[in-house]
């Protein structure tokens, strides 16, 4: 039996969704999310995705307004061209859309759901993962003081997480950082600077990080400052992980080549989807290099899909995957995802995502349906 890739109709739809508490990193805070949803329907079967695009451009080029653009313009159009042979054609099929990796990770997402749906197989299967449960830790947000940072980081501790990762800026890391590790001495710390630094301006204040025994230091630059990166790693002991810097395989290479760090960070939806980030995860196994899932504060339809990733076996490392209540009050998936002991989550094992959304939850602020023959509905 083969199955062809080739949606009826496709809806999107924004919702808006509260935090449980606001999440400030060295480029904004949130309080609310505005988060883009996919559905993809073929046969009777769903698909469902997630689009990690923001309100505002503010951690990369794109936002929720151009990922809805490119995808009612170009990608959803490609989508209705020829049947798809595989899910993993996609990236090929919308090359000739230049940049907006995360309106076609979204889109693949949902492919990827509806394709299991279709076979009846879990992602993790599709994908090849070998893990039953996935290591996780969870990223802590700039606090207003010291005191109400130490209170959530015990908190996050007590509940179970592997690691704490916490944001910094310039003027608001070596408090924090001193404060933590000092409350903490055996604890599994990191740091993400959102590439808030500068090279070579910064470079005494990021050496003497050092001393904090961070498992790693997150984009201290800006995406394109390769050698800004590799210079800064040559002159410091803790590993750097690179996140908004590696948005392709070539990007990838490049950082390799270049010693811009020893970890990284894979997000689908900053690398254009699923398949690409299994590429890169492939390349970082046969070198030896870690990887470990990053996360845009997901809903649980994002989580699963990353949670499936997570589970292919170069993911060695806790993973920014945390439990659904840690960012919503209640999370529009059931089951949602929750802390085993030991800090870990389950990798669905369902057909598609494994997860079930709960339409009656989704507080819509829009919706459109986009149909192969050429109908749009609001
Ligand atoms: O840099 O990893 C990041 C959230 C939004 C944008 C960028 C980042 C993050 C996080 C959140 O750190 C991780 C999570 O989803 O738990
Ligand atoms: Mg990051």
């Amino acid at each position: 039996m083969t199955v062809r890739i080739a949606p009826e109709a496709v809806e999107l739809l924004l919702i808006r969704l509260p935090l449980v508490e606001p999440f400030e990193t060295s480029f904004g805070r949130t309080d609310v999310r505005e988060i883009l949803l996919v559905r993809v329907l073929q046969d009777g079967c769903e698909g469902w995705g997630e689009c990690v695009t923001d309100y505002a451009p503010l951690y990369s080029s794109e936002c929720n307004g151009t990922a809805r653009y490119v995808m009612e313009t170009f990608l959803i159009p490609a989508l209705f061209g020829d049947p798809l042979r595989r899910v993993s054609d996609w990236p090929r099929r919308v090359a000739f859309v230049k940049g907006h990796p995360m309106a076609k990770a979204a889109l693949e997402m949902a492919l990827w759901d509806l394709y299991g749906q279709m076979v009846g197989r879990s992602l993790r299967d599709l994908w090849g993962g070998t893990k039953d449960l996935v290591p996780v830790g969870v990223s802590v947000g700039i606090h207003p003081d010291v005191p109400s940072l130490l209170r959530t980081v015990e908190r996050y501790r007590a509940e179970g997480y592997q690691r704490v990762k916490l944001k910094i800026k310039p003027g608001r890391d070596h408090e924090v950082l001193a404060a933590v590790r000092g409350a903490f001495p055996d604890a599994l710390l990191t740091a993400d600077a959102n590439a808030a630094y500068r090279w070579p301006r910064d470079r005494a204040v990021l050496v003497s990080m050092d001393a904090y025994r961070l498992q790693m230091l997150e984009q201290p630059f800006p995406p394109d400052d390769w050698l800004g990166h590799a210079r800064l790693q040559r002159a410091l002991q803790t590993p750097i992980c690179l996140d908004e810097s590696v948005t392709s395989l070539a990007t990838l290479r490049l950082a390799l080549r270049l010693r811009a760090g020893q970890v990284i960070n894979i997000k689908p939806g900053r690398v254009g989807g699923y398949t690409v980030a299994r590429r890169i995860h492939d390349v970082c196994r046969r070198r030896g290099v870690p990887v470990w899932c990053g996360g845009m504060l997901e809903t649980g339809i994002g989580r699963a899909a990353n949670v499936a990733l997570a589970s292919l076996p170069g993911f060695v490392l806790p993973n920014d995957l945390s439990a659904s209540r840690r960012y919503w009050v209640e999370d529009i998936v059931e089951p949602p995802f929750e802390l085993q002991p030991g800090g870990y989550l389950a990798v669905p094992t369902g057909p598609g995502l494994g997860v079930r959304v709960v339409r009656t939850r989704l507080p819509v602020q829009w919706s459109q349906t986009y149909r192969r023959d050429g109908e749009i509905r609001k």
